[in-house]
């Protein structure tokens, strides 16, 4: 049988997916795309996910998970031995509250600074609704570092790398990519840097490095 397909680019939200099946230990082929170049876009990718973005996991058979959100939920369940989803009730309530906020951060905030002709059809607004975007970005990064610092993540099963901590790494790479100043947010660089140093972790990041 084929092996599960995921469809991910680098350093976007599908690197969260990323990370949870190169931790887990995921017998995923994994795939990525380039957004710029509109790989996501093509007619063979849509009649895969019409959505037209990433991450997406083909299981095959015409099984398919999109969001962020549910692909890293699936790879706990399927995964449960690498622990990613605490088993505590308040804990995994509190991990899934996390990653949808996250993925509400996505689409309320990020995408708007990066894309903001999908949310104004008047050309002379983009500016600002980019720059409005990129303030809504820095006041929930202000808000998480917070929230980190209190210590308001909880981590995985035994001890080991939970999703919300995967999902906290994404937005310590909003803080280097977005070219916020990362001494406004060294809770969440500190979390970045112990996270990076894994060696799984590293290893994925490598990868996403050497294709760019
Ligand atoms: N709600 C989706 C959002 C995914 C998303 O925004 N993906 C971005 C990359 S970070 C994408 O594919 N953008 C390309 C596009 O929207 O055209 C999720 O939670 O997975």
């Amino acid at each position: 049988m084929a092996k599960p397909v995921l469809w991910s680019s680098t350093f976007t939200s599908g690197t969260m997916a990323h990370l949870a099946a190169a931790e887990a230990g995921a017998d995923f082929d994994i795939r990525f795309l380039s957004l710029k170049k509109g790989e996501h876009r093509t007619p063979e990718y849509l009649a895969m996910n019409p959505k037209g973005q990433v991450p997406a996991l083909d299981l095959g058979g015409g099984r398919v998970v999109t969001e962020f959100l549910a692909i890293l939920t699936y790879i706990a369940r399927t995964h449960p031995a690498a622990g990613l989803m605490p088993s505590d009730p308040y804990a995994e309530a509190r991990t899934l509250g996390w990653l949808g906020w996250i993925s509400a951060l996505m689409g309320s905030s990020i995408l708007p600074s990066f894309m903001p002709s999908r949310f104004t059809a008047d050309p002379a607004a983009e500016a600002s609704v980019a720059a409005r975007g990129r303030e809504r970005v820095a006041e929930a990064l202000a808000f998480a570092e917070a929230e980190l610092a209190r210590g308001e993540v909880p981590g995985g099963e035994h001890g080991g790398l939970g999703l919300a901590e995967i999902g906290f790494f994404f937005l310590g790479m909003g803080v280097r990519f977005l070219k916020f100043e990362p001494a406004d947010y060294p809770a969440l660089g500190a979390h970045y840097a112990r996270i990076a140093a894994r060696p799984r972790i590293a290893a994925a990041l490598g990868r996403e490095r050497d294709i760019g």
